[in-house]
C-alpha cells in the first residue's frame, strides 16, 4: 500500500469526526465519488461521515443510491470542527464554494483528485492526473486497502467513471477499463446504471436541442458554436451534455464551444473537440479542464466571449 493511502487510513481511524465535499456544482464523478467513499468509511471504520455540496445536482443523477446522505451545505453546522475533511475533485479555494468554513476549520484535510491543480488545499493529496475519475482512485484505495463494500458503492463508482469519460469516450489507458471489467464481474450492470442516467427532464432536453438546432459552425464547419440564452439556462441540466453530443456527432465538426449565459455579464463556457486540445484556450479564458473536454465561466457578455473565442480558434484553425 502507497505510504499517502496509509496516512489516510490512519486519520481516518483516528477521526471523531469526518466531512466529505466535492466540488461546487458536482457533476457525476464528484457527486458519486462523495457517497461511495462516505459508504467505504462507514462499512470499514465505523463513522458515518458528513456529505456535502454546494450548487446543484444534475437531475440526471436522481437515481443514484443515497441521496438522502448528502446536504446542501446551508444545512449543515458550519461551525463544527471536524477531525478530517475530504476534497474529492478538484479542490481549489473556488471550487469549494460555500462549504469551505468545513476546510478552514479542519483539523486535517485529504485531497484525491485527478486534475492539474496548483491550488491545492489538501495537507495530504492523494492524486493522479492519469485516472479517468476520483471514483478510479477511490476504487484503487478500496482495493489496496482491503475495504469491504456493497453493491452501492460499486455502482456509485462505476457511474463516477461512467460520467467523468463521457461514456468511456475518453478513456486514456487500459487501468480504466480493467476496473470496469471487476465491477461487472462483482455485480455491476452497465446496462442498468445507463438507464438510471436517462433521466433527464423535458425542458432541459428541449432547451439544449433548441441551442443545438441555432448553432453556427465556422471556419468550414470545423467549429460549431452553440448558445444557450439566459432565459433557457435555468432549464439546463449539468454542462449541456445532449448539445454537446449533437453538435459532436456532425461530420467535419471538430470543436464544440458551448456558451452558457448564466446572468448578465457572467457566461459558462464548455469547450469540447475530438483529440485536438482545447484545454488552452479554456486557460485563455480563466478556466482549465482536460486536453479535449474542458471550460470556463467568464465575466463578461454571451457576444464578446462568444468573438473572443471565435478570435481564440482564428489563430489555429486560418
Ligand atoms: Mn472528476
Amino acid at each position: 500500500m502507497e505510504e499517502s493511502v496509509k496516512i489516510f487510513i490512519d486519520k481516518i481511524k483516528s477521526a471523531k469526526n469526518i466531512a466529505i465535499m466535492g466540488h461546487k456544482n458536482p457533476d457525476g464523478d464528484s457527486y458519486c465519488s462523495v457517497l461511495a467513499l462516505a459508504k467505504l468509511i462507514e462499512i470499514n471504520y465505523g463513522v458515518r461521515p458528513t456529505c456535502v455540496y454546494d450548487g446543484n445536482i444534475p437531475e440526471y443523477l436522481d437515481e443514484m443510491p443515497m441521496r438522502s446522505w448528502i446536504k446542501y451545505y446551508e444545512r449543515v453546522d458550519l461551525a463544527e470542527v471536524y477531525d478530517l475533511v475530504i476534497l474529492l475533485d478538484y479542490g481549489t479555494p473556488k471550487h469549494i464554494g460555500g462549504a469551505k468554513p468545513l476546510v478552514d476549520n479542519a483539523r486535517f484535510i485529504v485531497e484525491i483528485d485527478h486534475h492539474q491543480n496548483d491550488e491545492k488545499l489538501g495537507m495530504l493529496c492523494i492524486d493522479d492526473e492519469n485516472a479517468a475519475a476520483v471514483g478510479q482512485i477511490i476504487f484503487e484505495i478500496m482495493k489496496s486497502a482491503n475495504w469491504q463494500f456493497d453493491k452501492d458503492v460499486l455502482d456509485l463508482l462505476a457511474v463516477a467513471i461512467i460520467t467523468d469519460t463521457g461514456n468511456f469516450k475518453f478513456v486514456r489507458d487500459g487501468r480504466v477499463m480493467q476496473i470496469m471489467a471487476e465491477m461487472v464481474e462483482s455485480g455491476v450492470v452497465l446496462r442498468h446504471l445507463f438507464e438510471a442516467l436517462r433521466n433527464k427532464p423535458r425542458k432541459s432536453v428541449v432547451a439544449e436541442s433548441g441551442a443545438a438546432s441555432r448553432a453556427q459552425f465556422l471556419f468550414k464547419g470545423r467549429l460549431a458554436i452553440a448558445i444557450v440564452p439566459h432565459k433557457d439556462y435555468k432549464y439546463l441540466d449539468g454542462r449541456g451534455d445532449t448539445v454537446l453530443n449533437l453538435l459532436g456527432s456532425i461530420k467535419g465538426v471538430e470543436y464544440i464551444a458551448l456558451l452558457k449565459e448564466q446572468k448578465e455579464n457572467q457566461t459558462g463556457v464548455s469547450l469540447r473537440s475530438r483529440g485536438q486540445p482545447v484545454n488552452h484556450i479554456a486557460e485563455a479564458l480563466g478556466g482549465g479542464g482536460h486536453m479535449c473536454a474542458a471550460g470556463a465561466v467568464v465575466n463578461d457578455s454571451v457576444e464578446n466571449v462568444r468573438n473572443r473565442i471565435v478570435e481564440l480558434f482564428q489563430g489555429e484553425l486560418k
